[in-house]
């Protein structure tokens, strides 16, 4: 599927060259399902539970290397379904990677190059060879992406509530165990009011919405936006469409609160784009929403130089998940907190041996080689929907 006379042709210069090739020879896929301790809405839908595929990678040597695709199972977040990455990481990533040998996770850009789009999927496997990569020097992950932050600063992202007094109790609890920062969804008819409610209750917390593009550059939808404009949020995470990056650009010449982009950015080119039309002040690097921690890093490293904080993004992810995106936000430009809570907050039971814990708003970034968790195998088997393997 691919062709490995020509996928050298790109390599970083600064990469240490004493670093050994790794080949991998086998790429198992684990669907497994968790349950939510409690339900969770947002402008698009309500979920109880989640379906992601951890994806383990073998070496050569028998080394291992794990990554998560955290796809939500429809496609109402962005394009992807839980369906549409098992058979992408099946059908594509997985056989084009098997047999290749590689020095750096940036090398694979090349084995993947005529594979467009499916970026949650190829996120899982990106993280997985990123995993190997720091085991092989025997460094964290963290430390092989170039960070050395030895914790986050943790925010939540509350979901939508049936009624305010529910939303009120949830900011509750979670400002009194410490969090930095909350994070409301909202959407058209539950907007002003909650958030004006919670800004009410708690004029000091660090406050910030996200709409996950569900409105639109109407006089009704802008006239909701300054509303909001008045709140002293943080930020408001991408109000419109996708795609619609002008839109937001006159909207932030309107507002004197930042815009952030998540789903609007798939790429550093987009960021870039993104930037340079002044269509948002902060954005949310999302290691799964970006094809992996390559593509994240570069993200990262166009915001620091341009002046743009950035913050981490999750997708609600277990435990391997949570560990990659930990890794990516010990990098210097992460001055914000991000959505990388505790794993208690969303599960009864992860499926590492010991969970990712938030203690008084901050999480420990993993200083263990590669990722920095054991996974939990009899957990995983528990909790196992299908899982298959690709080999040679
Ligand atoms: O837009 O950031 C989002 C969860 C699922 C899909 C999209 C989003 C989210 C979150 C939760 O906000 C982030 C988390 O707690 O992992
Ligand atoms: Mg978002």
């Amino acid at each position: 599927m691919s062709t490995p006379s020509d996928r050298r042709t790109y390599r970083d210069p600064s990469l240490p060259s004493t670093a050994s090739a790794i080949t991998v020879v086998r790429v198992e896929l684990m669907a497994v399902r968790l349950p939510l301790r409690r339900s969770f809405a947002t402008s698009s839908h309500r979920k109880d539970h989640l379906d992601h595929i951890l994806v383990k990678l073998t070496d050569q040597d028998g080394a291992e290397g794990w990554g998560e695709c955290a796809s939500p199972s429809h496609p109402y977040y962005g394009p992807e379904t839980f369906s549409s990455c098992w058979s992408a990481l099946r059908d594509y990533f997985a056989p084009a990677l098997i047999g290749e040998r590689w020095d750096h996770p940036e090398e694979l850009e090349t084995v993947w190059r005529r594979i467009r789009g499916n970026l949650f999927a190829r996120a899982a496997l990106d993280t997985a060879c990123w995993d190997l990569y720091a085991q092989h020097g025997n460094r964290s992950l963290a430390s092989a992406l170039g960070g050395s932050a030895e914790h986050v600063e943790a925010g939540v992202s509350l979901g939508i509530e049936e009624s305010i007094g529910e939303l009120l109790n949830q900011v509750e609890d979670h400002v009194g165990q410490g969090y930095r920062r909350i994070k409301l969804k909202i959407a058209p008819g539950w907007d002003v009011a909650p958030v004006a409610a919670v800004r009410a209750r708690f004029p000091d917390t660090p406050l910030q919405v996200d709409a996950n593009a569900a409105y639109s550059s109407t006089v009704e939808h802008r006239t909701v936006m300054r509303a909001l404009d008045t709140m002293a949020l943080r930020m408001i995470e991408q109000p419109f469409a996708t795609d619609d990056l002008l839109a937001h650009a006159e909207l932030q010449r309107e507002l004197t609160t930042p815009i952030c982009l998540d789903e609007s950015i798939t790429s550093a080119s987009t960021a870039h784009t993104a930037l340079s039309l002044g269509a948002a002040k902060i954005i949310n690097i999302k290691v799964s929403r970006l094809g992996g921690l390559t593509e994240a890093r570069r993200v990262h490293d166009l915001c620091a130089r341009s002046g743009i904080p950035v913050w981490c993004g999750g997708m609600h992810e277990f435990g391997v998940g949570r560990a990659a995106n930990l890794a990516v936000a010990a990098l210097p430009g992460f001055t914000l907190p991000g959505d990388i809570s505790g794993s208690d907050r969303y599960f009864t039971a992860d499926i590492l041996s010991s969970p990712i814990t938030a203690t008084r708003g901050r999480v420990r970034v993993p200083s263990a080689a590669g990722l920095g968790v054991t996974i939990d195998r009899d957990a995983v088997r528990t909790h196992l929907l299908d899982q298959m393997s690709v080999t040679q």
